[in-house]
Parts: structure tokens; sequence; C-alpha cells
């Protein structure tokens, strides 16, 4: 199995912890979507990380990776088998990638020149932003893992989304703002899985 990623991508991120946690057999290769010469499309027809392949067939997207790698790597499952449980977990999975989704979005924007770019839109994004975390702070009430108090696959797309965050927009202070969040990204960040993951700031 290889699992071709890009080094700051969140999505990718929570794959590659998984992967870490699980202690699964994959090869990694990292890719950089912007060389010309990045060949993903050859794998994946949307050109995106993260892409698994296993032997001839391509799995994607990082949801679909996650199901398989933790299914096909055994115990300790990280996404639950029951019903209610999973689909806990899945919903922070879909409100993390959310929030991941419009933080690209507003960095794409602000790639454009400055009169070309829409502050009525990149505003919008960032109320996605902030609304998502006040969400994802009252949901950790009185928890330090959100399933169970056990580590789970949602801790890992969450603590991917604030490390997202805190790379992208260091402005927004999450940890001063939502006391849970500061917790829970304090105790995720002491898992080496996270540590050996850390997006770079200048890429
Ligand atoms: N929903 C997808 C999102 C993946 C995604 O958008 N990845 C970005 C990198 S952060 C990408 O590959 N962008 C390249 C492109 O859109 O052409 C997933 O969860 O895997």
């Amino acid at each position: 199995m290889k699992l071709f990623y890009s080094n700051n991508s969140p999505y990718a991120r929570k794959i590659r912890i998984l992967i870490d946690e699980k202690k699964a057999p994959v090869t990694l290769e990292k890719i950089v979507l912007a060389d010309k010469n990045c060949n993903i499309h050859e794998h994946n027809p949307l050109a995106k990380v993260p892409t698994l392949v296993v032997n001839d067939i391509t799995i994607f997207d990082s949801p679909v990776i996650a199901e398989y790698i933790d299914y096909k790597s055994g115990l300790p499952y990280l996404i639950p088998s029951n019903f209610d449980k999973r689909i806990l977990v899945k919903r922070w999975e879909a409100i993390s990638d959310g929030l991941c989704d419009a933080a690209v979005t507003i960095i794409l924007e602000q790639r454009k020149s400055l009169s070309q770019q829409n502050t009525d839109f990149i505003e919008k994004q960032m109320s996605k932003i902030q609304l998502s975390m006040q969400w994802l702070n009252h949901e950790m009430e009185g928890k330090e893992y959100y399933l169970e108090n056990r580590f789970s696959y949602a801790d890992i797309a969450a603590g991917c989304a604030l490390g997202y965050v805190k790379l992208r927009f260091p402005e927004i202070d999450f940890e001063k703002k939502y006391l849970n969040l500061y917790h829970f990204y304090a105790l995720i960040m002491q898992r080496q899985s996270f540590q050996k993951t850390l997006p770079e700031p200048y890429l």
C-alpha cells in the first residue's frame, strides 16, 4: 500500500496519523502538488491528496481511506463499528473537514490580487471556521477525548483541523478563545503521531 500526501494537507495528515497510530504497513510518498511533473492524476482523476494505492485499485478521499486503513489494520479500531458511535465519529470528521475546506477556500481567495478578492466571501468562510470551532468547543465540555473519553479517529480529525487553523490563521488564536479546545489540543499534541506530522509554516 502506498499513500501519496503533501506536507501540509490537513486531510492527508489525518491519514498519516492514523497510519502511525495503527502501525499500518503503508509506504508514504510525499508529493508537491504545484510541481509540474507531479503525476498524481495518473492515480486519482481528481489529482488530490491523500490518495491511497492498494495493488491495482486507488482509494480516495480521506474519509474512505481512513475506513480502509482502520478496518484492514485490525485492532485497536479507531472508527467504532457500533452504528451510533460510528455516526458520532464521522460527523466529527465532517465538521473538521468542513472547517479545513473553509480555510483552504480563504487561502485560495487570498492568493488572488487584492482587487479581485471577494471580502464578503472571505468573511463568510471565516465565520464557518469560527462557528465550527465554537461547536467543537461546546461538544468537548467536560471531556478529554470526544468519544467516551477514549482516543478515536474523531480526535485525529479535529486535531488536524485545529493544527491547520493554527498554521494558516495564527491570528485567530483559538486556544485563547475556546478553553476546551485549548486543553484538547494540548493533550492531542502530546502524541508522537501528531508531533511527527506537524505542518511546516514555510510551505
Ligand atoms: N475531500 C478531500 C479533500 C482533499 C483535498 O482537497 N486535498 C487538497 C490538498 S489540502 C488537494 O489535493 N488539492 C489539489 C487540488 O484541488 O487540485 C479529502 O478529504 O481527501
